[in-house]
């Protein structure tokens, strides 16, 4: 999987949620290996996390042309000559080939901006966007006219900055209430957040509990970054008013509408943004590990069923799927091979009679010490 701005959704794995790459061609008489397989690389927006089933992070394309094999092809099986000795001349079996990985992965897309507005519904966090970048965001005087997240980018003497609006926040949002959930998930990787709030309705300090409450619950992390607080609407005399009253430090007041106060806005974003942590995937709410370095069932077990002995464990799984067991050569070199990674012994040890039904993976054989 590969990051790239080429791409800007997930959407064409929405339509075909299933990949493959290309098989390996077989070897060939006279020492031929057979070609390899053509590898598929996918080609996703940057941005994308890469989780497994279980939410555990398997990779995270964060920076274009960042790249990570999330499913490694089967090794080949050896060819006949490999099973050549004084008395084999031409032996008449080769392994087939190892099966590859097959991972079910979710695909997740975090937008990656310098600056989150969050803030209640309506309270003008689009229009703040509109004035700020030559984004065009839809603005309506209702709440949820934000739907999907969108991004527009502010040009500031210290270079651009990508600022992500989403759509407002409620009470609850942190355990999925209104839009919450999905949204807050798009500005956890922000390294600012902007509290955006509308100065003119009555409670409007009581929205900014709200929402850096909501901001906390759902991320301690998110919430400890710097932030700014930006209260909105200034036009209008209700926020007029506020502002005249107001004694708290560090507080912006604004009209998206007009422009008053944008350009101290912008000074106070930069500044957040020059003390501000870059923000890695350790960050994130989700634990790292790569999938080769999964806990893996290795080591034998033997399990008594009631039909018989289980057998299980990475290496004699490993060895039945690279048998082929048509063939008489290949099944007498899997013998000594079970002898030798100990299934015998430990099958012996488990009970085991001549005659006993033995299951490795799903194929059975019939004991005969
Ligand atoms: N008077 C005044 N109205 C504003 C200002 N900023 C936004 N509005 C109005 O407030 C309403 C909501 O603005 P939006 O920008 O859509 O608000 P939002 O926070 O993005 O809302 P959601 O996407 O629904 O969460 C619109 O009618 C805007 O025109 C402002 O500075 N002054
Ligand atoms: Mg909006």
């Amino acid at each position: 999987m590969k990051a790239t701005t080429g791409v800007s959704d997930l959407s064409l794995y929405k339509q075909r949620p299933k990949w493959s790459a290309e098989a390996g061609a077989d070897g060939a008489g006279g020492r031929k290996t057979g070609r390899g397989g053509a590898d598929v690389v996918l080609d996703v927006p940057v941005g994308t996390v890469v989780l497994d089933l279980e939410g555990v992070l398997v990779a995270d394309l964060d920076r274009a042309g960042a790249d990570a094999v999330v499913a490694h092809g089967g090794m080949g099986g050896r060819g006949n000559v490999h099973f050549k000795s004084s008395v084999r001349r031409a032996p008449d079996y080769s392994e087939p080939g190892f099966k590859g990985d097959e991972h079910a992965l979710v695909l997740d897309l975090k937008l990656i901006a310098d600056i989150g507005l969050v803030g209640p519904p309506n309270a003008g966090k689009s229009s703040l966007l509109s004035s700020l970048t030559a984004a065009r965001p839809k603005v309506a005087d209702y709440p949820f006219t934000t739907l999907d997240p969108e991004l527009g980018v502010a040009e500031s003497p210290g270079g651009r900055i990508v600022i992500a609006d989403i759509p407002g926040l409620i009470e609850g949002a942190a355990r999925g209430a209104g839009l919450g959930l999905r949204f807050l998930r798009h500005v956890e990787r922000t390294r600012v957040l902007v509290y955006v709030l509308d100065g003119s309705v009555p409670d409007a300090w009581a929205a900014l509990e709200t929402v850096r409450n909501e901001v906390e619950q759902f991320s301690p992390e998110l919430a400890r970054r710097p932030f700014v607080v930006a209260m909105n609407k200034l036009d209008l005399d209700e926020s007029r008013k506020l502002k005249t009253r107001n004694r708290r430090k560090g507080v912006h007041f604004i009209s998206a509408l007009t422009g008053e106060g944008l350009p101290e806005l912008m000074d106070a974003m930069v500044s957040a943004l020059a003390v501000a942590p870059e923000v890695t995937a350790q960050g994130l709410a989700v634990k790292k590990t790569k999938l080769s370095e999964r806990p893996a069932t290795a080591g034998l077990a033997v399990e008594r069923k009631p039909w018989g002995f289980a057998v299980s464990g990475d290496r004699v799984e490993y060895l039945v799927g690279r048998t082929d067991l048509e063939s008489e050569g290949a099944l007498a070199r899997f013998q000594s091979e079970l002898d030798r990674l100990g299934v015998n012994t430990a099958l012996e040890s488990a009970g085991v009679q001549p005659g006993d039904t033995v299951k490795i993976s799903e194929i059975e054989f019939e004991y005969q010490p």
